[in-house]
């Protein structure tokens, strides 16, 4: 009895200390950003977190360790970009996040077959309601088998089809970055809705794929609530990881930091996980006509491109049908996503899965869903909001499919 007890407790330690401590880090707020100091945000944001997707009239958050924060703060001071502090200190926010998500993973066993908007899912959670879905509907589901990631987990989604040859399709991915939870649950809606209703089935394939990045997003679960990015070693660096949504090979970029979260990666698809979509894309590329990555946070609806604010070709019609999506989402509970190309007002990007789908493989409506964040600080809703954001967000995802099918 006391062995056990003693290995009960080297196991509870052990966990404890796996897992990253954010003590005294802390989460600091700016005031609306001025166009001025958006080219200082874009240079601070290679070198450090900043949560969510500055914006030019909004606040933004970075997180800082106790060694960056007087760095951060007097660079902030320095271009006159006013501050506070929003959490200061990050650490028992995180643990208290740790053990009520480790409670309700206790006390909510997983059902089988059905999607659950109460508490968040792990990887292997998924990849089961993944194969038991599959199995349980072989009329009209069947597995997206993509290959493997870095670390060998399975990079499995659904395909949902009517069975006719022919059809136009439409893709949706989950979680390319790492602590985006609230992600996976709308990928888990779509498979939910479009499974009950023939109707959708006959618009389009629908290809969902819930979890794109499974090695960060399980190391999120087991090591660092806040991990962004892959988790390939980086050759002659102790930082780990490629920023997966600066990876895709569209005007990518090779400038970038190891220990950056937008880490590039050493080229374009270094990383097994972006290389998959990206062939997926390419080899699906005639039926494409919608490309979505759901990401959080900030509440918009971004489009191409992310490089430049040069309005792309039929610029008109993703705002439309971005804009259809966001009234459906407004008409549920009032939440208004904006609707915004990803360059104008944000940070400038290379590399990134939307882009990729518009600009290499002609998919001719291609957006990055920014959900509602939450929590300390943005990537960790309260499991109490999970229902309320699937809720809204899929009649916005129901709208842009039928827009975008009919146009
Ligand atoms: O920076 C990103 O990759 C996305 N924001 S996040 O906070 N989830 O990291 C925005 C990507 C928008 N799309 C492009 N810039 N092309
Ligand atoms: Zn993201």
């Amino acid at each position: 009895m006391k062995l056990l007890g003693s290995v009960v407790l080297l196991l509870v330690l052990g966990s404890a200390l796996a897992f990253k401590s954010y003590s005294g880090y802390q989460v600091l707020k700016t005031a609306p950003l001025t166009p001025a100091a958006m080219p200082y945000v874009n240079r601070l944001s290679r070198r450090f977190d900043f949560w969510g997707t500055p914006h030019v009239g909004k606040p933004a958050t970075v997180m800082v360790s106790p060694e960056d924060a007087p760095i951060v703060i007097t660079a902030l001071n320095r271009m006159r970009i006013s501050h506070e502090v929003l959490i200061a200190d990050l650490g028992p926010e995180v643990e208290r996040e740790r053990a009520e998500t480790e409670a309700l993973r206790l006390t909510l066993p997983r059902k089988p077959r059905v999607a659950a908007y109460d508490r968040y899912l792990t990887f292997e959670e998924i990849d089961a309601h993944i194969h038991e879905t599959v199995a349980a509907n072989p009329d009209v589901a069947s597995l997206l088998d993509l290959g493997l990631s870095y670390e060998g987990r399975e990079l499995h989604g659904i395909k949902l089809s009517n069975g006719a040859a022919g059809q136009k399709s439409v893709w949706f991915d989950c979680a390319i970055h790492a602590r985006e939870w609230i992600a996976p649950p709308v990928c888990l809606r779509i498979i939910d809705e479009v499974l009950a209703d023939p109707a959708l089935r006959d618009l389009a394939d629908w290809y969902v794929l819930p979890v794109a990045n499974p090695d960060g997003y399980s190391y999120a679960w087991t090591d660092d609530r806040f991990w962004r990015k892959t988790r390939r070693p980086n050759e002659g660096s102790s930082c780990v990881g490629t920023d997966p949504n600066r990876n895709f090979d569209f005007l990518w970029d090779s400038a970038g930091d190891f220990c950056s979260e937008v880490y590039p990666g050493s080229s374009a698809f270094s990383e097994p996980e972006c290389g998959a979509i990206g062939n997926f894309l390419s080899a699906n590329a005639d039926s494409l006509v919608l490309y979505v990555a759901v990401h959080s946070y900030g509440e918009y609806i971004l489009y191409p491109f992310g490089h430049t604010v040069e309005p792309v070709p039929n610029v008109d019609d993703l705002i439309a049908a971005g804009t259809a999506a966001a009234d459906a989402i407004a008409a549920v509970a009032g939440t208004r996503y904006s609707v915004e190309n990803s360059a104008s007002g944000l940070y400038f990007t290379y590399g990134a899965s939307d882009d990729y789908a518009y600009g290499i493989n002609a998919v001719s409506y291609a957006y990055t869903f920014e959900l509602t964040g939450g929590g300390s600080g943005g990537f960790n809703p309260p499991p109490s909001l999970i229902q309320i954001v699937v809720d809204e967000v899929w009649p916005g995802v129901k709208a842009l499919v039928e827009y975008t099918l009919a146009n």
